[in-house]
């Protein structure tokens, strides 16, 4: 008898749960077009939806800002954003969130380059134009992207090796044995692929250099810090550290300071980073670091040009490199501070 109350009374309890759901399906509004309460006739904006990677560094906050005084209200864009906390999955989210509300285009900053061709054909079937700034993606089918904005990354890691070819050179270490040692970012991302490419094809025209260890620090400060100890832990003699982005150097200077050691022109270590962010010129400034190279964080007017094109119809480039240059301690810095705005 026990037995058979009981069967009913969880059959009861089945039946209740499966008609709230039901019910909470009654109360889904028919449209998922949540941004349509938003603003009144939304056919009057371009709805575009922004798969950022996260908010890991100082590059990273700038180049949101970017995208979010270009894509404006009162220029005729209504911006959907979503942070993907530097995880490739909440960007896929994020993307099938954009498809069900049916926006005009999707902005993809991908965290790493593969694993995007399922989501990007579910946006080509959309009709959904795609349009990648910053990374890129490495998919079978190349037209599940229509363009691409950002920097030449190779570029940048082959600079920062021949600025500092010519650096030893006119410190009179051209014959002495330099140790080296990378903190790369993301892996599998065009930013930490393509630097460590770039640097990697001077290092192997010096026959002097040794590129004693690389590790990622994920572009974050911690992690650079944590991998700067590690190094220091292992190598007694680093000459030279490589950092893929500002936040890490900013780590390894303090890994450097802790360990009762100096880096930058008057230091002992010779400290090298990319991004060009405000902070790593201060540092520079402050003499802790030797050379920054740029990479530039503001695409959001060249994306909002590429859509302006599309708007009307007209062919865009597939590539569009950004403007970068280098800036080292022996430059006016005062001055080059006073024209930047990140
Ligand atoms: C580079 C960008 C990188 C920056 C980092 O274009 O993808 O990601 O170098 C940022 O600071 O986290
Ligand atoms: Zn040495």
């Amino acid at each position: 008898m026990r037995m058979k109350r009981a069967w009913i009374i969880g059959c009861l309890l089945l039946a209740v749960i499966a008609c709230q759901g039901c019910k909470k399906q009654q109360e889904e509004p028919e449209s998922t077009l949540l941004y349509e309460d938003e603003i009144e006739d939304s056919d009057n904006y371009i709805v575009v939806g922004f798969a950022q990677v996260g908010s890991e560094s100082d590059w990273r906050l700038a180049n949101t800002q970017s995208f979010r005084d270009t894509f404006r209200e009162d220029k005729g864009y209504y911006l959907l954003f979503e942070d993907g906390q530097q995880k490739q999955e909440n960007q896929i989210k994020a993307i099938r969130n954009f498809i069900l509300q049916e926006v005009d285009y999707i902005i993809l900053d991908p965290i790493v380059e593969t694993g995007w061709d399922a989501v990007l054909q579910e946006a080509k079937v959309a009709g959904i134009p795609v349009i990648l700034s910053d990374r890129l993606v490495e998919v079978e089918d190349s037209s599940l992207y229509t363009c691409w904005v950002g920097s030449d990354f190779e570029e940048e890691g082959r600079i920062a090796g021949r600025w500092l070819k010519a650096y030893l050179e006119e410190e009179g270490r051209a014959d002495e044995e330099i140790r080296i040692v990378t903190l790369q970012g993301t892996l599998d991302s065009s930013a930490q692929i393509g630097r460590t490419v770039g640097f990697d094809k001077i290092l192997r025209q010096q026959e002097n250099w040794t590129m004693l260890d690389r590790g990622s620090g994920d572009f974050t400060l911690t992690k650079g810090r944590e991998v700067m100890e590690s190094f220091l832990d292992l190598y007694d003699d680093i000459d030279v550290v490589v950092c893929e982005n500002d936040n890490m150097a900013f780590g390894a200077i303090e890994a450097i300071r802790a360990a009762g050691k100096t880096c930058g022109p008057s230091g002992e270590i010779i400290m090298i980073s990319i991004d060009g962010t405000r902070a790593a010129l201060d540092a520079m400034a402050e003499g802790e670091i030797h050379m920054v190279m740029e990479c530039n964080p503001l695409l959001g007017p060249m994306v909002e040009e590429i859509i302006q094109r599309l708007e009307r119809g007209e062919e865009v480039e597939r590539v569009q490199y950004v403007e970068e240059q280098y800036f080292d301690a022996s430059m006016d810095l005062e001055r080059i501070m006073e024209s930047r705005t990140y």
